[in-house]
């Protein structure tokens, strides 16, 4: 197969009706933080258990159509020894993997950060690949302030991201483009939309420079919404309204999919803010879907809690959270479904 015909399969299992991707890529200082909140030790043996939960339970293929894991994952195993990226392909479910290095300050632009990781990153693909990851992700993040993002912030940072999705491309890899405009803060919806609309608009303009193929990527963005300390929290409908003028103005219709992040939203207001926008836009020219980490993730790993016992219980969360989604995927969600595990 050549480097096209990998990169049409990828996408196309990647990008299908009804189905979205987990992430579950957090790095160590990440889940770290995760399993303290639930007071689960950050070790090797916790973060392996606690993944093959996830990529082992059963049925998980009919809802997700990728899983975004952490490095150190694509070499751990399930109890029995089984490559965890194995486990996730015997369910349809394609593995990738994060390949950014993490974030540091951004000189030149007080307040603003920028994503490592570029360096030797064709060779590591090519270690990624043997171990069964076919796509990759990688975040750039966005505070929103007075003064942020600067204008050499968004661009600085849609350069990095399409540098780095034109190396994907390059050796075969589906890349997951990921510009995080954050949540914290007390802006507006309208701010928010102004942020997100010129961060999105450089990063197109940034992937139409360095040749990257639009058709073989998915775009990873954070919904209009605004900051967690504004007083008054927008509906779904607003929400929905205000995600999707901004993708129109933003996202050429050769783009596939559109699977965003939560980004310190609560689970179920996630799921019903995708649904609006799945139950209002339905001639939109993406099809428009998950790739939650906390949103996904947090009652699953609330019902586990490090404990082996709690394993069934938490794979029956886990698949209840992904039938949610699912139903957002096609607008079909209602909080009362909430109700019947
Ligand atoms: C924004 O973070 C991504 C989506 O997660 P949420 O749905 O919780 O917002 C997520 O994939 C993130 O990139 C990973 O958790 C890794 O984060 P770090 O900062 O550890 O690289």
């Amino acid at each position: 197969m050549n480097t096209e015909e990998e990169l049409q399969r990828t996408i196309a299992q990647m990008v299908q009706p009804g189905k979205g991707i987990l992430a579950a890529d957090e790095s160590l200082p990440t889940i770290g933080k995760r399993f303290a909140a639930v007071g689960v030790d950050n070790t090797e043996e916790n973060r392996r258990g606690y993944r093959a939960l996830m990529c082992g339970a059963p049925g998980i293929g009919e809802f997700l159509s990728g899983v975004i894991l952490f490095e150190e994952t694509l070499e751990q195993t399930t109890d029995d020894g089984t490559p965890l990226p194995v486990v996730l392909a015997r369910q349809g479910v394609v593995p990738g993997v994060k390949v950014d290095k993490g974030k540091g300050p951004l000189p030149g632009a007080p307040g603003d950060r920028i994503t490592y990781g570029l360096d030797g990153l064709a060779e590591r693909l090519v270690r990624y690949r043997e171990q069964g990851a076919r796509f990759a992700k990688w975040r750039e993040v966005y505070p929103v302030g007075e003064r942020n993002p600067t204008p050499l912030g968004v661009e600085a940072n849609a350069e990095m991201l399409a540098r780095y999705a034109a190396v994907c491309q390059q050796e075969g890899f589906v890349p997951i483009v990921e510009p995080e405009v954050l949540i914290d803060g007390d802006h507006t919806l309208e701010r928010c939309a102004e942020v997100s609309e010129a961060v999105l608009h450089a990063v197109f303009h940034a992937l139409h420079r360095h040749r990257v193929t639009l058709e073989y990527l998915v775009l990873k963005p954070s919904m209009v919404i605004p900051g967690k300390e504004h007083p008054q929290k927008a509906s779904p409908e607003q929400v929905a309204e205000a995600t999707v003028r901004v993708l129109r103005r933003t996202v050429p219709a050769a783009v596939p999919g559109i699977n965003f992040l939560s980004g310190g939203q609560g689970p179920e207001e996630a799921t019903a803010n995708l649904n609006a926008m799945n139950a209002a836009f339905p001639g939109r020219p993406w099809e428009l879907s998950f790739s939650f980490a906390r949103a996904l993730q947090e009652p699953v790993m609330a019902a586990w809690a490090g404990r082996a016992r709690n394993v069934d219980a938490a794979q029956r969360v886990f698949l209840h959270r992904l039938r949610m989604n699912g139903a957002a995927r096609r607008g079909e969600y209602r909080p009362d479904l909430e109700a019947r595990p």
